[in-house]
């Protein structure tokens, strides 16, 4: 074993590219980081990406993605980033972005020359010039012809963790396939952004995860494997271009050459499997009980935790295998109505100041005297209602135009905490504890409502890069395994990284109040959804 092991978490995002070394006693040794646009200008694009004029199609440059890694490893290799030491790497990916590698790709990347970039090697290699990605939504005509020959949008959600999704990479398979096809049939292998960017470590096809792999409505979440099903209401001749998911902790290879040669990686650097962002997050996170539950207050909220038994829904959420378990699950939900509806609040009546809005939560009781509210300043995922504007209703259901303005607060805060419990049971999620993350989860009087809606205790971590931190660990998880020679539970290999801050613990006469709202929430919330 090398004197200072390193365990390197590479994170391909929409915007930029980061790596993140963290060492055998979780120290985290450096980090780096190629930002798209402000880093290559010459690929134009804008927050990562190029949109349509009519918003609907998002893509980015396969080579956009190369062009980051070489610039990523030039600044490690002049920053003096000791390569050597890193025994394992690991990734993730924005999630359901997809490649496409030209019949011959192959042969160029098992032979890659370490006298030129990886940019120049790898420029012809693609058959669809433009990668879709997760922010397209231009495939709701194949996400219909998905539900309907598989029997509906429940089906695809009990088969797929899912219900059709536009962004999903199935989908998007489905709309080359038809619109472009004599680039599909010219398509060797079709990757995600997480397996991608292994493929360029390993100098071959590394394969796709079955965390990552479960935001591709293709695979069967139970049995862990492409859904034949699926594959076929898809496009002809998926399974040969996809490869088979395989567990989140395997190895995909070890690293090319072309990386000893020009970086001084050691020629046994393992490369882990890579994995989606999300499931990368619920490692950084270091969710893997069931229970174990995050939730993030970003511009979206997501709450996201580990589950054992799912219950996909065709309305709310999504179901990932897990990326740290090869038994278990992962389930997330994501809300639109998040920051900036809390901010739009602060700002009509708390002046536009935090203090002020905790000093308003600090001012009301818990159940905001039968108040309840519902702020769609945006069209919501969570459940889907299209429709933007803000329901009050008073403590006899009755709607009212208004909350006074200390009532508007606290409405605000606990409708999203009652609509995340209502709507995390609905997918399986019992939440035992609860990691706050995210801009708002400073805010204590804020994860003071969190903690006893829920009626468990509220850590925080302040962890803004978690998938990459996350991927460092599954890199670590990964090269655990393998020098054991055998599965080792993720929590075993994760005993001495740091703990997590306990910060709150529930107040059970308040938690009792939430429990009976909860009921009301539920009737109040099919009403807006109604309206
Ligand atoms: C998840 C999703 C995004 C992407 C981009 O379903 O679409 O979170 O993973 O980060």
């Amino acid at each position: 074993m090398n004197a200072t092991p390193l365990f390197l978490g590479l994170d391909s995002s929409t915007q930029s590219l980061k790596a993140l070394a963290i060492d055998a006693e979780f120290n985290v040794a450096a980090e780096f980081v190629v930002n798209f646009d402000a880093d290559l200008p010459q690929f134009k694009t804008q927050g990562g990406v190029h949109k349509s004029a009519d918003g609907l199609t998002v893509t980015s440059p396969p080579q956009l993605w190369v062009a980051a890694l070489d610039l990523l490893l030039e600044r490690m290799k002049a920053a003096r980033f000791p390569f050597a030491d890193v025994v394992a790497v690991s990734g993730s990916g924005q999630q359901h972005g997809s490649i496409y590698f030209r019949k011959g790709a192959r042969a160029t990347l098992t032979t890659l020359k370490a006298g030129v970039s990886l940019h120049d090697q790898t420029k012809d290699l693609f058959s669809v010039a433009a990668s879709p990605i997760w922010m397209d939504s231009s495939t709701t005509a194949q996400c219909r012809a998905l539900e309907a020959a598989l029997g509906g949008a429940q089906a695809v959600a009990d088969l797929t963790g899912s219900r059709a999704f536009e962004r999903f990479t199935g989908n998007q398979i489905a709309k080359i396939h038809q619109t472009e096809p004599s680039n599909y049939e010219n398509t060797e292998r079709i990757a995600l952004v997480s397996s991608f960017v292994a493929s360029l470590l390993i100098g071959d096809y590394a394969p796709i995860d079955v965390s990552d792999g479960s935001g591709m409505n293709l695979m069967d979440i139970r049995a862990k494997a492409w859904s034949q099903k699926a594959l076929d209401a898809t496009a002809p001749g998926l399974a040969a271009r996809l490869g088979a998911p395989v567990a989140s902790h395997s190895v995909a290879g070890t690293i090319h050459a072309y990386y000893v040669a020009r970086y001084g990686f050691k020629p046994n650097c393992t490369i882990m499997t890579f994995s989606g962002d999300n499931p990368c997050s619920l490692a950084g996170l270091r969710l893997q009980q069931s229970g174990e539950v995050a939730i993030s207050l970003g511009t979206s909220d997501t709450l996201f935790g580990a589950l054992t038994t799912p219950k996909p829904s065709a309305s709310e959420g999504h179901i990932f295998a897990s990326p740290v378990d090869p038994s278990g699950y992962m389930a997330m939900i994501v809300y639109k109505n998040g920051s900036l509806t809390r901010e739009d609040v602060r700002n009509r009546v708390a002046k536009g100041s935090w203090k002020e809005f905790s000093e308003a939560l600090a001012r009301t009781q818990p159940g905001n005297g039968g108040q309840v509210g519902f702020f769609i300043k945006e069209p919501e995922i969570t459940p889907p209602i299209l429709k933007t504007g803000i329901h009050r209703f008073a403590s006899d259901d009755s709607r009212v135009a208004q909350f006074a303005p200390d009532a508007e607060v606290r409405a605000v805060v606990e409708g999203q905490f009652l609509s995340m419990r209502l709507h995390s049971t609905h997918v399986g999620i019992t939440p035992s504890t609860i990691l706050a993350t995210g801009g708002a989860s400073v805010e204590h009087g804020i994860l003071r409502i969190m903690s006893d809606v829920f009626g468990v205790p509220v850590f925080t971590a302040d962890k803004p890069n978690s998938a990459a931190l996350g991927a460092a660990y599954r890199a670590l998880h990964g090269w655990t395994c393998q020098t054991k020679g055998a599965f080792v539970p993720f929590a075993e290999a994760m005993r001495d990284a740091p703990p997590f801050l306990r910060t709150i613990e529930p107040d059970q006469r308040a938690h009792a109040v939430y429990a009976e709202m909860l009921k009301r929430y539920e009737v109040l919330e099919k009403r807006v959804a109604t309206t």
